[in-house]
């Protein structure tokens, strides 16, 4: 077959451009396809007793997804609750569950990808009805408006789908992150009845301008805010009384609650409640650690007192499951703290004050800097994050770039014009690589007629993969780049070395464990033979392969000499 890709320059610049048949799709079938089958790199865990936190959570990919929007494994759940499909275009219920995730997970699709992480959005009971934030009549589709802490949404399956695909992800080794909500609940509708008094504010607004009008307010006017700044104590709510007395499971929540309050000695105050419903998924499940909703919009000490039950709740599943325990790695939990960006440290300013949310329980936070960085000059933002993580402030934490998310209205390549570009850019950057579903399928982010982050939350475009061509291509692109971060964690969470400007040329270098892990990324090279100098990172007569085209070459005079089609070269040690 001809080639028929030009891969002049895939960074940077980021052009490429592709025919029909190209010619990673042929060579996909040998190395390549031998290399997605290969068991994942065991450097440095699950191998090691004791991993390394904030080195594994940089160097891992972690995959976000909507799991309405993701895939549909069960049509019968599809109407559940009987919720109508009378919500704004993209707003109602799309059939996608906890099911269409499993599959996809024995479909091996994330293993391909490299991923290490699975991040779903909140999969508890949502609102049954509806509600107009603005931007058209919406249900809770996207989980994050709570009737049930303790339910799973029926629309997205069963307990025992959970189960099932928390099971299938370990089995993959695979974690899976749950996506937690503490700060409010779901709006009140005509079917969803307000939280009484005593467990929510329904006002003030959150103005934003200091820390107490983004804390103890409301995100929007149609969101109850917790007030989880409150001890005092609360009885259950009377909706949830009368909902688990027909479920026939009151006394039981009772007596649990009961126990959890004797065991603590936490007043009965409502977060003290919320804290012990999110931490029973950990504790049944054996959820490896929490995406925290809106970490900003509560107190931060609430995350700490979150973070010590659910550790307690995950070694409690440990012990009782033992052989479904990856390995020693502790409980992990993220903040999606909004605005935080790497550059600011560890100090989140709220205007009045600085929070630094890593000393309250979080391990990693979301780096909402990156999608804008990633469009100046990479090697400043390689240089910069690496040091940073390793050290500067950030030694010791992780963050999480993305360069899409279910919420930013102002994402990297809105436009998808450049996914082959973006994907360089997110997955061999230092840090961990959130890859938005759809990310890699160069899924749409603008859709006519609809509004607002509805755009951003599509079903996911399986049919443009499924007719092939250049949607099919840019998967290749971001499956060889993250099957090369998970082989390599040098990439995300080692120390970064520019070698060359011009064309670009780095090496990152992780010790570990006791040994070392080395990779060497050249970019904008010409396509066909190409001779590329090593700058000593491997020593003369080391035997390299390169990740992106499968060719193997031999270190000689301080260079290596590869014949492929692309501009990009991801080189190790051939092992
Ligand atoms: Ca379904
Ligand atoms: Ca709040």
């Amino acid at each position: 077959m001809n080639i028929v890709i030009r891969a002049v320059a895939l960074i940077g610049l980021g052009v490429i451009v592709l025919g029909r048949e190209s010619a990673i799709g042929n060579r996909q079938s040998g190395a390549a396809a031998r290399r997605a089958n290969a068991p994942h790199s065991r450097f440095p865990v699950p191998g090691s007793r004791s991993p390394d936190p904030a080195l594994f959570w940089n160097a891992a990919t972690v995959y976000f997804l909507l799991t309405d929007r993701f895939a549909n494994g069960n049509p019968s759940n599809d109407h559940a609750l009987g919720r109508a499909q009378d919500g704004a275009a993209l707003r109602s219920f799309q059939g996608g569950d906890l099911a269409g995730v499993l599959r996809k997970l024995e479909e091996g699709y994330f293993d391909s990808l490299g991923v290490g992480a699975i991040w779903l959005t909140p999969f508890v009971e949502q609102i049954h009805g509806s509600v107009d934030e603005g931007t058209g009549k919406t249900y809770g589709y996207h989980g994050y408006w709570t009737r049930d802490w303790t339910a799973v949404e029926p629309a997205l399956g069963t307990r025992e789908d959970l189960h099932a695909l928390v099971d299938a992800a370990h089995r993959h080794g695979i974690r899976v992150l749950m996506d937690a909500v503490i700060n409010h609940t779901g709006p009140v509708t005509p079917q969803d009845p307000p939280w009484p008094n005593d467990w929510v504010r329904t006002g003030p607004n959150c103005t934003y301008r200091d820390y107490t009008a983004s804390v103890d307010c409301t995100l929007v006017a149609t969101l109850p805010d917790v007030l989880t700044d409150r001890d005092d104590p609360v009885d259950l709510p009377p909706a949830l009384i009368e909902k688990w007395q027909r479920e026939g499971r009151l006394d039981r929540e009772r007596a649990e609650l009961d126990a959890f309050f004797a065991r603590t000695g936490y007043p009965r105050a409502p977060r003290y409640y919320i804290i012990k419903w999110l931490t029973d998924w950990v504790r049944e499940f054996g959820f490896d650690g929490y995406r925290m909703d809106t970490a900003k919009h509560f107190g931060e000490a609430v995350s700490a007192e979150l973070k010590r039950e659910a550790e307690r709740a995950f070694a409690d599943w440990k012990r009782a499951h033992p052989a479904q325990a990856l390995d020693g790695l502790p409980f992990y939990m993220m903040g999606e703290v909004y605005g935080y960006e790497l550059s600011q440290g560890r100090a989140y300013n709220f205007g009045d004050r600085t929070v630094d949310f890593f000393a309250y329980g979080y391990d990693g936070l979301i780096n909402f800097g990156f999608k804008r960085e990633a469009a100046g000059s990479l090697d400043d933002l390689f240089t910069r994050y690496s040091a940073a993580l390793r050290e500067g402030a950030l030694r010791g934490v992780a963050i999480l770039n993305y360069i899409s998310s279910h919420d930013d209205g102002s994402p990297y390549d809105r436009d998808r014009a450049d996914p082959f570009g973006a994907g360089t850019r997110l997955l061999l950057a230092p840090g961990g690589a959130q890859i938005y579903y759809g990310d890699e399928l160069a899924r749409p982010l603008i859709f006519a007629g609809v509004q607002g982050d509805a755009n951003l939350r599509s079903f996911m475009n399986w049919r443009d993969l499924e007719r092939g061509g250049t949607t099919a291509d840019v998967l290749r692109h971001w499956r060889i780049l993250g099957r090369f971060r998970r082989a390599h964690p040098a990439v995300g969470a080692g120390l970064h070395r520019r070698l060359q400007a011009e064309p670009y040329i780095f090496s990152r270098t992780l010790e570990a464990d006791g040994r070392v892990d080395r990779v060497l990324v050249a970019m904008d090279q010409g396509e066909g033979a190409k001779t590329i100098p090593v700058f000593g990172v491997f020593r003369d007569g080391t035997e390299l392969v390169d990740a992106y085209s499968g060719e193997r070459g031999t270190v000689a005079s301080g260079r290596i000499s590869l014949t492929s089609a692309f501009g990009l070269v991801l080189l190790s040690e051939r092992r």
